[in-house]
């Protein structure tokens, strides 16, 4: 058995195999996943993973929200555990490494302790957070939000999908509601590992992301009324065109952003256009404006101007408006000692790295709040990320691992 030396390496083409057979379930329509939280194709994947938990001699603990909770345990089960995980679910048309690398990822390296009979004094525990996109139930990262007591339980469960369909209701009707009280659990230490989803590991070259900071973020859902009407016989001076509204907020936020540069932006991802009829001019819109920046200061600058570009959009065009907040977090800065930790293990295996900060969020950003916590990213091709087309190396994916597998047992604590 080698000692947790430089040549201590997770099983890479493993890793890759079983990202693979998670990719088969929920499958996108050009090669991606559409696995949206609380589908059935959610639950059909939770079942998979539970199986090689079992496999890998884990015990499954699962809590009301239905976060998944692996247990390897340590020589000491009085020792807080050290936590890796990240998400399952994805976007409609996400891609098949956002978040299952980081769940996946640590199931490798506890199959890897394993073979290798290595022992712990702290447990290990593999995580699974529900609902990490907000894309079918927002805001994002809902359930690692309640577990770090930023929204209580009532409020996830209450929130609705574009359906209608209760959070709740779907959570028990795909069966995975636990018995654990949700954040209960007490963390040594959480690592996250997660492909970066944008450019710059790739274009610097760098195989390893140390996540130092995420930026923070506000989504805001607007509201925009009109008046439906014709779209041939209304003349233009007589009408109260809501997707007129809205177009031109889009616009004043990609504004926004761009006057704040470097280290903002901003954008309009979800419209639903009432009665979205062709020859109807909108009586109704309602859009969530997603704006984000690494600095306090700029994001709730930007956050002011858009509210007050969306209030005289509406006055320009005679449009009822409201604005809702329907997700929030202030910029994070990860746990400084387990940054350093992450940086020493890319150096001892020899892989390139750099600083980097998260441009997206990730359920590390809550769980944060409540244990040291750190991030490691590998690169993906061009940046790209919540596209069908998302792709990495299986090279970067076993680096990113190997060094979560360092850094897990520094912190872990190797016995004997
Ligand atoms: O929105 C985000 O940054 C994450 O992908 N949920
Ligand atoms: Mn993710
Ligand atoms: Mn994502």
């Amino acid at each position: 058995m080698p000692a947790p030396g430089e040549n201590l390496r997770i099983n890479a083409a493993r890793l890759w195999d079983s990202l693979d057979q998670m990719a088969q379930i929920g499958p996108g329509i050009a090669g991606g996943n559409n696995r949206q939280t609380l589908t059935d194709a959610d639950s059909e994947g939770r079942h998979l993973f539970a199986r090689w938990c079992r496999d890998a001699d884990m015990t499954m603990g699962v809590d009301t929200m239905g976060n998944m909770f692996a247990t390897r345990a340590g020589t000491d089960p009085k020792a807080l555990p050290v936590y890796m995980g990240s998400h399952l679910d994805t976007q409609p048309t996400g891609g098949r490494y956002d978040g299952v690398l980081g769940v996946l990822g640590a199931l490798e390296v506890v199959r890897s302790l394993n073979d290798l009979g290595i022992q712990t004094k702290h447990p290990i525990v593999v995580t699974n957070w529900t609902n990490e996109e907000g894309a079918r139930f927002a805001p994002a990262m809902l359930a690692s939000g309640v577990f770090a007591g930023l929204h209580t339980e009532d409020y996830a469960k209450s929130r609705r999908d574009p359906d209608g369909k209760a959070f709740g209701e779907e959570l028990a009707r795909i069966g995975w509601v636990g018995d654990e009280k949700v954040g209960a659990r007490k963390i040594h230490a959480m690592f996250e590992l997660h492909i970066e989803q944008g450019p710059i590991l790739e274009a610097e070259g760098k195989t390893i992301g140390v996540v130092t900071h995420g930026q923070g973020l506000w989504w805001l859902e607007i509201t925009l009324t009109g008046k439906d009407a014709h779209t041939g016989s209304t003349p233009m001076n007589m009408r109260v065109n809501a997707g007129l509204g809205m177009a031109r907020v889009t616009e004043r936020v990609h504004q926004i952003a761009m006057s704040h540069q470097p280290n903002a932006v901003g954008a309009v991802g979800q419209v639903k256009v009432y009665p979205n009829s062709r020859n109807v001019i909108p009586g109704k819109v309602v859009f969530t404006v997603d704006i984000r920046s690494p600095e306090l200061t700029k994001l709730e600058a930007m956050k002011s101007e858009v509210i007050r570009a969306a209030h005289a959009v509406a006055a320009e065009l005679g449009l009822g408006v409201e604005i809702e907040d329907v997700g929030h977090f202030d910029p994070v800065t990860f746990d400084v000692g387990l940054v350093s930790l992450v940086r020493q293990s890319a150096e001892k295996l020899g892989y390139s790295y750099q600083n980097i900060v998260s441009g997206a969020g990730h359920d590390a950003c809550w769980i944060n709040r409540v244990a040291p916590t750190v991030m490691i990213m590998c690169p993906c091709v061009g940046g790209l990320s919540h596209n069908e087309a998302e792709e990495i190396s299986p090279e970067w994916a076993a680096a990113g691992t190997d060094v979560m597998l360092h850094a897990v047992l520094e912190v872990a604590e190797v016995v004997g």
